[in-house]
């Protein structure tokens, strides 16, 4: 049986949305139908939360004829990616969206602008119980949505699942697979809590606390300097192995930001040639734009203002927000 891109056809279910829509996810379903002449052609349904789940919707396409032969002979296919991603400009956020175009996915963007505090809204609370950007819901192999939420649980997820040509990852079990989940792990436990505490105590805290900015400041220079000695000793150039991977990704979206979070980057030329380098590359700097503009660089100072401004109001209302709500439990 052969496949050819001639042969798909995309239906999608447009009837009686649910009032979810404009933040529901997808889900696909997809169908080989055979063709005369030895050619098969794909059906690709896209179907709303709740059209998914109603059984008698599902069940009504499943049993759609789309040719004569589809009487005798439907199968079902493995689905294909169906990437739908909340997320907003901010480090976390820009970790997968310059990992999509690295690995070349289609994929789907919400715009949650975290500045309206729309993590917080029920809704995306099914998606990610922390109410935080960034998340994704995918369709599963059982043909139904899931959802994967936490940065490097997502970097993980689209590599095991979409990168067998190990674009950005290593093949499972070897080595490199070790070290790299080694450089993502320093980002997720190290680089991003430390660097996103002192743009708290540097950039948005309603009062100045000298001892918290020198603390996390210092700290987060210390893990840079970690970074500047892997890299000084690589003969590729990336963190780990011998290619771009999930460990350059997770850790260059906060290193992008590090003048922002006064870190002087000449004290780590490995380090700063590698930020540089990185950046260029295509799928990277489209990345860095999506969903909109980041203008945090040394050389765009009005830009990093706008940024600061634009994120000073809602951490502090976000904090409280959470924290009386905690109370309240
Ligand atoms: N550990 C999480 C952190 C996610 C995170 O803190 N995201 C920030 C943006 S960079 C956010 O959504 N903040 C919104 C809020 O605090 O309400 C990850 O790596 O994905």
């Amino acid at each position: 049986m052969s496949f050819s891109a001639a042969h798909i056809s995309k239906r999608v279910f447009v009837g009686k949305l649910g009032s979810n829509i404009s933040h529901g996810s997808l889900s696909s379903i997809y169908r080989l139908v055979p063709q005369p002449g030895n050619n098969t052609s794909i059906t690709h349904n896209i179907f709303t939360h709740s059209q998914y789940n109603d059984p008698a919707t599902r069940r009504s396409f499943l049993h759609t004829e789309t040719s004569p032969e589809n009487k005798t002979s439907s199968i079902m296919a493995a689905p294909q990616p169906h990437i739908k991603l909340y997320t907003d400009s901010t480090p976390n956020g820009i970790k997968i969206t310059t990992a999509l175009e690295e690995l070349g996915l289609e994929y789907e963007v919400e715009h949650v602008d975290i500045s309206t505090l729309r993590q917080k809204e029920p809704w995306y609370l099914e998606i990610n119980p922390n109410g935080r950007i960034p998340a994704i819901v995918d369709t599963f192999d059982d043909g139904e949505p899931i959802r994967v939420f936490e940065g490097g649980s997502i970097l993980q997820y689209l590599t095991e699942r979409y990168d067998p040509e190990h674009k950005l990852s290593f093949p499972k079990g070897s080595r490199e697979y070790y070290e790299c989940n080694n450089w993502l792990f320093f980002q997720h436990g190290g680089i991003g809590p430390m660097q996103g505490q002192a743009s708290h105590f540097l950039k948005y805290a309603p009062v100045k606390i000298e001892y918290g900015v020198k603390r996390y400041v210092t700290e987060t220079r210390r893990l840079y300097s970690v970074l500047d000695t892997q890299l000084s000793k690589s003969k590729s150039g990336y963190l780990v192995g011998d290619h771009l991977s999930i460990a350059d990704i997770a850790n260059l979206s906060w290193v992008i930001f590090g003048e922002y979070t006064d870190v002087d980057m000449n004290a780590f030329p490995h380090l700063k040639e590698w930020e540089a380098r990185l950046s260029a590359r295509p799928g990277i700097s489209k990345g860095f734009h999506i969903p909109k503009v980041l203008g945090i660089k040394s050389d765009d100072p009005e830009g990093a203002k706008k940024y600061q401004s634009h994120h000073a109001d809602w951490v502090i209302r976000s904090q409280q927000l959470e924290q009386e709500a905690f109370a309240r439990k």
